[in-house]
């Protein structure tokens, strides 16, 4: 960065995002390859900042992986299994009544579900999932459901995304995860996980869904075979969808755990790249209110110095997450309000308990309710 028209760039850059303005796609390049780790967090920061004030928020979530049985096989996958694996398994109606319950005694206010694509299961097998989960405990808010379930719901039924939708939102759906974005770029995808939904079919779901008023979030899994440029051209589509319909809550970028997966030669990436993609993204998404810094990704340290790079959001308690430990992720298989308040005040921050509308959560144990939007409440 040592050139006059680098220095200019990077002027230019500061200035737009000083006066709120987008960076573009040459500047986002730019940023990933020539600028430095603190200069991208001080910028990261002043954008945090305005959106969210000093807030990080967390929630009190549960997650269900209803079978890790998929027809698909990515590369990067180490949760997936065949119907005769060992490892294979299917939750029952029952299991799934007992995780929901074990959800509402802890006062969970989310249920995070996402899994595999059984290929003996039809699609009232996931409607019911959903049915049941809502059934057993009325006011947790269901999340669930990536763009390739939803597209091989769609395949299987034959009918259409926003058919699928709907069913699925009559039975108890809240929402929808980020998952199954990978990296956009259908050269990466061809790598890493070939047939599976591409990028179209991932934008037509999540289009239909806020078409219906449902908020999803979006993720980019980063660190294996893709380059700087597939992750800001991945960044500038998320951006593009969301100018047209508002319905992205949350980014989250999700940094590759090579254990057990057909890519575990590539190195799980450091911690300077995970804080430096935390920074980009949050410059690049200038329509995304939220960033999140996944703990049980991330691990605690890192995640709690992204704080200060761009995160405003810690994820939650999260008890029974599968995809990234059977990956290789050292971090504990939750953590407690204590520990993530902890983690937050450390970081000179003050922590708040949201839904996964990013409404405040008044508690009193396991018991809840939710109060205005945080947001609202912070004049941000
Ligand atoms: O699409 C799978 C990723 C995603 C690995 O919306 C891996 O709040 C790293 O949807 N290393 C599914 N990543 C998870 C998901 C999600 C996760 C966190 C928060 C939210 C949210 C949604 O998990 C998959 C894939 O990108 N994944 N294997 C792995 N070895
Ligand atoms: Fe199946 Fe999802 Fe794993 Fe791909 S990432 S193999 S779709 S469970």
């Amino acid at each position: 960065m040592a050139n006059t028209s680098s220095n200019t760039m990077l002027e230019q850059i500061k200035e737009k995002v000083q006066a709120g303005e987008r960076v573009s796609v040459e500047e986002g390049l730019f940023l990933e390859q020539e600028v430095d780790l603190l200069t991208l967090g001080e910028l990261a920061n002043q954008i945090r900042e305005r959106k969210n004030g000093n807030f990080a928020y967390y929630n009190t979530n549960i997650h269900l992986n209803p079978t890790n049985v998929c027809v698909y096989r990515c590369d990067f996958c180490a949760f997936r299994a065949d119907l005769r694996d060992e490892k294979a398994y299917t939750f029952t109606d029952d299991m799934i009544r007992e995780r929901v319950e074990e959800a509402r005694a802890t006062g969970a206010t989310e249920i995070h579900v996402v899994g595999g694509l059984h290929h003996q299961k039809k699609f009232d097998w996931y409607l019911d999932v959903v049915r049941i989960m809502h059934e057993t405990y009325p006011d947790l808010h269901i999340k669930a459901w990536t763009p390739v379930e939803i597209y091989w719901f769609s395949f299987m039924t034959k009918k259409p995304y926003r058919w699928v939708l709907e069913q699925m939102m009559e039975v108890g759906l809240g929402s929808m995860p980020g998952g199954g974005a990978e990296i956009f770029d259908p050269e990466v995808r061809a790598k890493i996980c070939e047939h599976k939904a591409d990028a179209k079919n991932w934008f037509e779901v999540h289009e239909a869904a806020h078409d219906l008023g449902l908020r999803s979030n979006a993720t980019m899994l980063y660190g294996h075979v893709e380059e700087a440029r597939h992750r800001i051209d991945h960044l500038n589509q998320l951006r593009t969808l969301q100018d047209k319909t508002g319905g992205f809550q949350t980014f989250i970028p999700l940094a590759f755990h090579p254990d057990n997966t057909r890519l575990s030669h590539i190195p799980k990436p450091t911690g300077l790249m995970d804080l430096r993609t935390v920074a980009v993204s949050r410059i690049m998404l200038d329509n995304f209110d939220h960033v999140k810094a996944y703990w049980i990704m991330l691990g605690e340290k890192i995640a709690q110095t992204a704080l200060s790079f761009g995160a405003d959001d810690l994820d939650g308690t999260v008890v029974h997450e599968l995809i990234y430990h059977d990956a290789g992720a050292k971090t504990p298989e939750g953590l407690t309000v204590e520990q993530l308040h902890r983690l937050i005040r450390e970081a000179g921050r003050e922590p708040v308990e949201r839904d996964t509308l990013y409404r405040r959560v008044i508690r009193d144990g396991a018991s809840w309710s939710v109060g205005e939007s945080v947001m609202t409440a912070a004049g941000c």
